[in-house]
């Protein structure tokens, strides 16, 4: 059984993922997510621009035709949940999402994100700015006020252990 703190992660994603808020995810969410999340990436040129959309929309639709088990076009929070907690069947996934989305608060690629650039993407997915800057501090910024883009991609990786509680992440869950 996944501790409560990862069933509480795995649901959060699920409501911010799920855009339109139907309750369900289906590729058009993750086309809105994407304008929005490359709305909010500072300095990005057109053509970064149009790399960031394509990988959000080729990252909703593979994620929804590995997680819609049932086959009806779109994921339910129970199908979900099953698989994204599920480190055999949704591992990969996840280390390609952890590598993309801290490469992209990286946009000079120097290996650190910037509290603007991390507060800017992670606002941009929905998450509330208080629990953003709680992660930001605990994932140890070093001068200049960066992370490692690695620590970073570790953290979602964590985030997404079903046998994981106490960790970074979890400040993402606390109580608005
Ligand atoms: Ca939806
Ligand atoms: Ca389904």
């Amino acid at each position: 059984m996944p501790t409560t703190e990862a069933t509480d992660r795995v649901q959060l994603v699920f409501s911010l993922f799920d855009a339109d808020g139907n309750g369900y995810l289906d590729p058009d969410d993750f086309t809105l997510m994407g304008s929005r999340v490359v709305a909010a990436v500072p300095a990005a040129e057109s053509a970064v621009r149009d790399r960031l959309l394509d990988a959000f929309r080729r990252y909703g639709d593979t994620l929804v035709s590995e997680l819609d088990t049932d086959g009806d076009g779109r994921v339910s929070p129970e199908e979900f949940t099953s698989v994204v907690l599920d480190p055999e069947r949704f591992g990969a996934a996840v280390d390609e999402f952890a590598q993309a989305l801290s490469a992209m608060g990286d946009p000079d690629d120097d290996g650190y994100v910037t509290r603007p650039d991390f507060l800017a993407l992670m606002t941009a997915i929905g998450f509330e700015p208080r629990n953003i800057e709680a992660l930001f501090d605990a994932f140890g910024p070093v001068e200049g006020d960066r992370v490692s883009a690695a620590v970073w991609a570790d953290g979602i990786r964590d985030y997404y252990r079903p046998d994981k509680s106490g960790i970074a992440g979890d400040h993402l869950t606390a109580a608005r």
